[in-house]
């Protein structure tokens, strides 16, 4: 039994009736794909041509280094335009169909199968549930109910799709149902240690260089509580790496048990230093960016600081802490109040 949620228009028999009803498809996912966008579109796509449909895959922008050797991924059609001749488009992982990047799939029947909360329904048939872990999830439901016997190319993309949405099972909505479908996806023939490698592991000896001298330069502060990173054009040069190879670096330091926040100040030759902050739970880094002119999430925000002083650096390193120890002080009083209603369920 399929679970869905109460934002699903459509279920999974209407989106066998309007694939079943048509031949030709042009299956999209969002820009700049990740591997639940890249995972969704393929695996539907060799599910379509199981069945003899015509079956196109396109995207705005190429599919993440990491995918790239996976089955059937080189005959995506990248490109701003889709051009050509459809009875549907299956749009994916796409809360609107703006997010698809594409021009040229306006007033072509849409079938919608997204998991993104706040999803419009903008599609004629609208498959949207987001109780699910990746789009992944529910693809692999609609090839189950199109009757279509799972192969290793389509349990492949589909294990990818949870694996990468997931941050390989650290976050999301992993449920029951995630782990029912990675068991027959890995029945089917996805490799799960392989594929990890294949997505995770994937650094260029740049990055290894760039955040080993990044974090043998952290600066500990507040109890260690605050992490303080910095790195300049000379250091990227110096260790071969390129800015790509800094991606992620901001979070490295939360994987340790006392870091609570992370404040990273990246500056190049001409402009002005970037800000960007990450915490963890109730510290809100929003706050401290908004302060400095930024904004963003209460996890994760950003700001600019027009002058690069010591004294400019330190004015937020000091919020950062501040803002630690105001989670930390709220969490105190939240644990002392439940105290106070009895100790029933420890
Ligand atoms: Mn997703």
């Amino acid at each position: 039994m399929t679970k869905t949620s109460k934002a699903t228009d459509h279920t999974l028999r209407d989106v066998c009736e309007a694939i079943g009803a048509r031949e030709r498809f042009v299956v999209a996912s969002h820009a700049r794909p990740d591997g639940d966008a890249v995972g969704s579109q393929m695996a539907m796509a060799f599910a379509l041509e199981a069945l003899g449909k015509q079956v196109t895959v396109v995207s705005a922008d190429p599919p993440p280094e990491a995918c790239r050797g996976l089955p059937g991924v080189g005959t995506i059609v990248i490109g701003p335009t889709v051009a050509g001749e459809w009875d549907a488009a299956i749009v994916m992982e796409c809360g609107e169909l703006a997010r698809t990047g594409l021009t040229g799939l306006d007033g072509t029947f849409a079938i919608n199968i997204d998991h993104h909360l706040g999803n419009t329904l903008y599609g004629d048939v609208n498959y949207f549930d987001e109780s699910a872990a990746a789009c992944g999830e529910l693809v692999s439901s609609v090839i189950g109910a199109l009757g279509v016997p799972l192969t290793a190319e389509m349990a492949t993309h589909l294990y990818v799709a949870i694996l990468t949405d997931t941050g390989s099972f650290h976050h999301g909505a992993i449920s029951a149902r995630t782990f029912e479908i990675c068991g027959r996806l890995t029945a089917a023939g996805a490799d799960p240690p392989g594929l990890a490698r294949q997505m995770f592991d994937q650094y260029s000896v740049g990055r290894l260089k760039v955040l080993g001298a990044v974090l043998t330069d952290m600066r500990l502060v507040g109890n260690d509580g605050v992490a303080v990173l910095a790195f300049d054009d000379a250091l990227l040069t110096r260790s071969g790496a390129t800015l790509d190879d800094l991606e992620g670096l901001v979070n490295l330091p939360l994987a340790s048990r006392t870091v609570q926040a992370v404040v990273l100040f990246k500056t190049a030759a001409g402009e002005p230093v970037r800000v960007s902050l990450r915490s963890k739970g109730g510290v809100d880094v929003r706050a401290v960016a908004s302060a400095f002119g930024g904004g963003g999430h209460r996890n994760a925000a950003g700001c600019t600081l027009e002058s690069s002083t010591p004294d400019a650096r330190d004015a937020i390193v000091t919020r950062v802490v501040a803002a630690v120890n105001e989670a930390a002080a709220a969490a105190a009083t939240a644990v002392v109040a439940s105290e106070g209603h009895g100790r029933a369920g420890t």
